[in-house]
């Protein structure tokens, strides 16, 4: 694990599976219906217990409809050690024209946001986009360090970090951290 101290507060990087993290809240790169998927998002699902996550998912979308690229939602973290989930949606890569770095980062500072709005001081994201959505991962890490950096400058939150899976982009994301922190 990595730590560097912004501020008053930390940011951390660790390899590993998000859905063991013992936290205030973790993050899902969810769709903009919430209605689960493979990757981190079935992790979370899975660990969560899916039908409860479901029902708390579902609830918001009939309230809202849906939930655009770049925003964020809160639920309970049901079954998983994390007390919340942060739902936000990342783009999907189109090759960079369609605004996807500025929703990439609405979702990482949007969710801080929402995290702060309910009290929560420790907060941990996977790498939104690097999945199936296709985001360039180096791309996709500056762009996150630099907004949790922001977030933790403002004292939105107390800790926040990333949690990759596997070694290669644990590392990659280090050597990324090692330039925007
Ligand atoms: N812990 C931490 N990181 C993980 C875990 C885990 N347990 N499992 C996967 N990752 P993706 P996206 C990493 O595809 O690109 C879903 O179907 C993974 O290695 O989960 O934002 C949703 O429903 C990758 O680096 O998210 C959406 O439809 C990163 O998490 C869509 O995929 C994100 O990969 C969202 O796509």
């Amino acid at each position: 694990m990595r730590q560097y101290t912004i501020g008053t507060g930390t940011l951390f990087i660790r390899e590993g599976d998000i859905t063991r993290l013992d936290i205030d809240a973790i993050v899902n790169a969810a769709n903009s219906r919430l209605a689960g998927g493979g990757g981190v998002d079935g992790a979370i699902h899975s660990a969560a217990g899916y039908m409860e996550l479901q029902g708390a998912c579902r609830a918001i979308i009939d309230e809202i409809g849906s939930l655009p690229a770049g925003e964020a939602v809160i639920t309970p973290g049901f079954k998983l050690p994390a007390k919340n989930i942060i739902h936000t949606v990342g783009p999907i890569w189109r090759g960079g024209g369609q605004d996807e770095p500025r929703k990439l980062r609405n979702a990482y500072l949007n969710s801080l946001k929402l995290a702060a709005e309910n009290g929560l001081r420790t907060i941990a994201f996977p790498a939104i986009s690097c999945g199936v959505y296709g985001y360039p991962v180096e791309d996709a890490a500056h762009i996150a360090l630099s907004a949790l950096k922001e977030g933790l400058e403002a004292g939105l939150v107390g800790e926040a970090g990333m949690v990759l899976h596997g070694q290669p982009a644990y590392e990659l994301w280090c050597s990324v951290a090692d330039e925007v922190v």
